[in-house]
């Protein structure tokens, strides 16, 4: 009778042993300990035992009872813990989740960077509409009506009399209107016109300058250009003032910078001149100052202007405009 109440007892741990979910666990514990379990019926036989063997029987089945219960309840407390455990595992060798940082859009940063340097010179920022009449985009600025920048492939008609800014040279007029010199100003901002190749796009960037007071001379002019494009690009980069033409600048210039990919040996970029056209510029002309009301015979003034896109393509050697505005992340996350 004792051998098989042990025999029980022994088989019973191995099998606890053997299961690995609960569910499993309360059903072996209703095999042994239910009702109708093993250790019941053989608690319910002892009373066919012989009268002498019965109480040490009775003890004996008792005690295997307390340490079957005590060791199903165990099993479960473990397998709850283990799942638990399984459900929230943590694989410390395997690499984090890269957080996705955005940057700055390569024209915004080329844009900051020219307002910087023109601030540290002393030019204040200033901001316009971008759609505009023809009077502040065209007529103050001495470009008359039949003038081919006007013309209908250049230019963006809102209405007989509204047009999309063809320039940001349209803010200093406004400015002009509203204060007298000494006016010392920076406009950046989008620009629109009618065209589109591999240098050109319907929208681009713009940054022009306009500096007036009394004594302002072409001296200043170079100084000011000389010490941007030091600051913009190499301090050792050559640059030439050549002459050229604007209706609202006399005289007027264009600013080459030596090339930046063939240092002037001439090259596919420099259309084999050595040079890069970068920034226009001139003394504003007298007419544009009649037309906002100052005093020729006692201010001048100077005026620059440069593509922010043309830059930043010569900055980083780009050779097709649209890549600023297709939006793709493989091109922009190299800024
Ligand atoms: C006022 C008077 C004169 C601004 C100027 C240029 C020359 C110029 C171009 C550079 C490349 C435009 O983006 S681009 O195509 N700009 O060449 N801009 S002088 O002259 C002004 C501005 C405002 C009242």
């Amino acid at each position: 009778m004792e051998r098989t109440i042990e025999q029980i007892h022994e088989e019973a741990f191995k099998e606890i042993k053997s299961v690995t979910d609960s569910e499993s666990i309360k059903a072996l514990s209703s095999r042994y300990l239910g009702r109708k379990g093993i250790i019941t019926h053989f608690l319910r036989n002892i009373s066919s035992l012989p009268q002498k063997k019965r109480p040490e029987a009775g003890k004996r089945a008792n005690e295997v009872k307390k340490s079957l219960d005590e060791a199903f309840k165990l099993a479960l407390k473990h397998l709850a813990t283990e799942s638990l455990q399984s459900d929230y595992k943590i694989d410390v060798s395997l690499p984090g989740r890269t957080i996705k940082q955005g940057s700055l859009h390569p024209i915004t940063q080329i844009t900051w960077q020219i307002c910087e340097i023109l601030e540290k010179i002393g030019f204040d920022i200033a901001e316009g509409p971008e759609v505009e009449t023809d009077h502040y985009n065209f007529e103050a600025l001495n470009i008359p009506k039949n003038h081919p920048a006007r013309d209908m492939q250049d230019t963006f008609y809102v209405s007989d009399n509204i047009v999309l800014r063809t320039h940001t040279s349209s803010i200093q007029v406004r400015i002009m209107e509203k204060f007298t010199p000494p006016v010392r100003i920076i406009a950046p901002g989008r620009v629109y016109r009618c065209d589109s190749d591999l240098t050109h796009t319907p929208m681009f960037h713009q940054v022009e300058g306009l500096m007036v007071d009394k004594g302002i001379s072409f001296g200043d002019l170079k100084g000011i250009l000389t010490t941007f494009i030091h600051h913009m690009f190499d301090k050792k980069t050559s640059l030439r003032f050549r002459p050229s033409f604007f209706p609202f600048t006399e005289p007027s210039a264009e600013v080459d910078i030596l090339c930046v990919m063939c240092k002037g040996k001439g090259c596919r970029i420099c259309s084999h001149t050595g040079w890069l056209e970068v920034i226009g510029a001139g003394m504003v002309h007298p007419a544009v100052f009649e037309n906002v009301g100052y005093d020729t015979t006692r201010y001048t003034g100077l005026a620059f202007g440069m593509g922010i896109e043309r830059i930043a393509m010569l900055k980083y050697g780009i050779d097709d405009i649209r890549k600023f505005f297709e939006n793709d992340l493989r091109f922009l996350r190299q800024f």
